[in-house]
């Protein structure tokens, strides 16, 4: 068997998706995998059809790891999201062609299942305690038993998780004059603006004093059951995020993620002896390298890679190999910013390894179904595998042509003295 032709399709159903289409010579039999790196599209776009896809025809697709080697050492330039991203565009794709000659479905390669569906958490969010509160019944009235949960910050406009930046349009703003952004204003959806959108006024103060209040409002209302999340979004510097694991330690939280830069590896241990909190890093990681001093030490307690850009399944077996003996668990990143294939990698991965964590969820909307149908399907708190073989997912390469791609970014961070602070 050969592969024949690599095909990657741009595509914006709603926002900006990356697909790689791997076919073979064996008639009708091809792979399909995700390759999307939100607001570098095209940077992924081009490396896999001006460097990697040469590189790829006439070679066997079977061989994944030898494929997986070749492109990650064996080209020298190596790592980064860009690189790792298109990899795993590729990885998937060979794992989906593979499941199809066997005509089994990706966890039964990866060695069976290990539980039927993975619990997942969804997102909740508001303008104050109160909203979010709101925010998460709505979701437990969907059944989730997990949901992460965001609060505007004082005095910000705009706030990560939080959904639009109306919800501080009193603060001022003295700080230098901004980009006009056109997307949304704050949150992983500001694309389709011509430059990015800035979110004003974070101070890590305010934050700081925010969440521990959100959380004490949440238990005080909603009670010890609901499993609670919080993301960070890597915005503290180790002091900070030891003193707000520290101080959300009452609130039992499932966990607190990405509290710190990824760059910033040594200093979990602030972190992690300061409290109890379980901890969660890993969405701006790309290699399995990265979490080795993390998981050495056991400084963390969930792993939460993204399959999309780590070079895709084949990694993801080594990290959830790698973090098992050390008693960490996976929570793979699962945002509306990789598409369908990757979120079927995910679930396949999570019911087939041991120490499977929590997965991060999506419900996408019904254009990304139309062109990338296979998305794993929820149900009651949990998601389950695609059954077909291999990945599950497809691209309908004509509704592809109907969202033609639009230039997006994510959005920025300015502190109230106008400096650049980390998104
Ligand atoms: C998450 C992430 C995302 C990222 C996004 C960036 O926990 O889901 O933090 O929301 O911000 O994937 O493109
Ligand atoms: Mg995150």
């Amino acid at each position: 068997m050969k592969i024949t032709d690599v095909r990657v399709i741009i595509t914006c159903p709603g926002r900006n998706y990356v697909v790689v289409k791997i076919l073979t010579d064996e008639p009708g039999l091809y792979g399909v995998g995700d390759a999307t790196l939100n607001g570098r599209e095209l940077s992924v776009a081009s490396a896999l059809k001006d460097h990697i896809a040469p590189l790829l025809i006439g070679r066997d697709p079977d061989r994944i790891e030898d494929i997986w080697q070749y492109l990650f050492r064996g080209t020298y330039w190596r790592g980064g999201p860009v690189l790792m991203t298109a990899l795993a565009g590729v990885d998937l794709a060979l794992w989906d062609i593979k499941g199809k000659r066997a005509n089994l479905p990706l966890y039964s390669l990866l060695g069976g299942k290990t539980r039927e569906g993975a619990w997942c958490y969804t997102h909740a969010g508001g303008r104050d305690a109160v909203a979010c509160e709101d925010s998460i019944r709505e979701k437990m009235a969907q059944g989730f038993r997990f949901v992460r949960a965001q609060v505007a910050v004082p005095e910000a406009i705009g706030t990560y998780g939080v959904g639009g930046a109306k919800e501080a349009a009193s603060a001022t703003w003295s700080g230098p004059p901004l980009d006009k952004g056109g997307g949304e204003a704050a949150g992983p959806l500001a694309q389709g603006g011509a430059l990015p959108s800035v979110e004003l006024n974070w101070e890590p103060a305010n934050y700081l004093r925010v969440v521990p209040k959100l959380f004490a409002h949440l238990r005080d209302k909603l009670g010890d059951e609901i499993e609670l999340l919080h993301d960070v979004h890597e915005r503290l510097n180790p002091i900070q995020a030891a003193r707000l694991a520290k101080e959300l330690e009452p609130f039992k939280l499932f966990f607190l993620e990405d509290p710190l830069r990824p760059e910033h590896k040594e200093s979990f241990r602030v972190v992690r002896h300061a409290s109890t909190t379980p901890i969660a890093m890993g969405e701006l990681f790309h290699s399995k390298y990265e979490c080795l001093t993390l998981f050495q030490e056991q400084l963390i307690d969930f792993i939460r890679c993204d399959i999309g850009h780590i070079g895709g399944v084949t990694e993801a077996r080594k990290i959830a190999a790698l973090a098992e003996p050390y008693g960490i668990q996976t929570a793979w990143h699962g945002p509306g910013d990789i598409g369908p294939s990757t979120h079927s990698a995910n679930v396949h991965v999570d019911v087939s390894i041991p120490n499977f964590g929590i997965q991060e969820m999506v419900h996408f909307p019904e254009a990304v179904n139309e062109v990338m149908p296979g998305a794993p399907e929820y149900r009651d708190g949990r998601l389950w595998p695609n059954e077909a073989p291999g990945l599950g997912c497809d691209v309908d390469e004509e509704a592809a042509k109907k969202y033609p791609y639009k230039r997006g970014y994510l959005p920025t961070t300015r502190r109230a003295d106008g400096s650049v602070h980390d998104w």
